[in-house]
């Protein structure tokens, strides 16, 4: 993206990226500016630091960290920014997500991760643009449309069950 981005959304593995994609693709529709990048907790621990450490200064705003298994990449870079995480629980193979959905979401009292639902990642884009939208009124505006097109969409298919 072009202009400075505000989110960053990083994930252990490429592998992620067709759950992780789903974020960037609601930040996009907000024109929300973001990077992507895979930065492994535990294949790539200084990449992770070196990033977490400089995400506030570079003029992030907001993290949103996916990861499965043991899935210790949210809150890892959780401890070494000042900035709100996003955690997505990635899906892999065996046990259904659980064991990523436990690893993000049990953190200890003082370093909050805010945890989605297995595979939430649409959520976790919303969620960022709910938080920037804290400071943008034009952007909650947005947000506000955004919400009752949803709505509308709920009952014109209501609406069509009797038609
Ligand atoms: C985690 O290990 C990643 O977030 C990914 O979900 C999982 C598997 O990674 P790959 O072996 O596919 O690279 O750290």
């Amino acid at each position: 993206m072009s202009s400075t981005p505000l989110v960053g959304v990083i994930m252990g593995s490429d592998s992620d990226w067709p759950v992780m994609k789903l974020a960037a693709e609601a930040l996009a529709e907000f024109d929300v500016p973001y990077e992507v990048s895979v930065i492994s907790a535990h294949r790539t621990p200084q990449r992770m630091l070196d990033y977490a450490n400089s995400a506030a200064e570079r003029g992030l705003r907001t993290i949103i960290a996916g990861a499965g298994g043991a899935a210790h990449l949210p809150g890892m870079v959780a401890s070494a920014t000042v900035l709100p995480v996003i955690g997505v629980p990635v899906p892999l193979k065996y046990l259904d997500g659980m064991d990523s959905l436990l690893s993000i979401v049990q953190m200890p009292a003082g370093i909050p991760v805010a945890t989605m639902s297995v595979a939430g990642a649409r959520n976790a884009g919303l969620l960022a643009v709910r938080i920037l939208a804290a400071a943008d009124p034009a952007l909650q505006q947005r947000i506000a449309t955004f919400q009752s097109d949803l709505e509308k969409l709920v009952l014109e298919k209501d609406a069509a069950l009797r038609a």
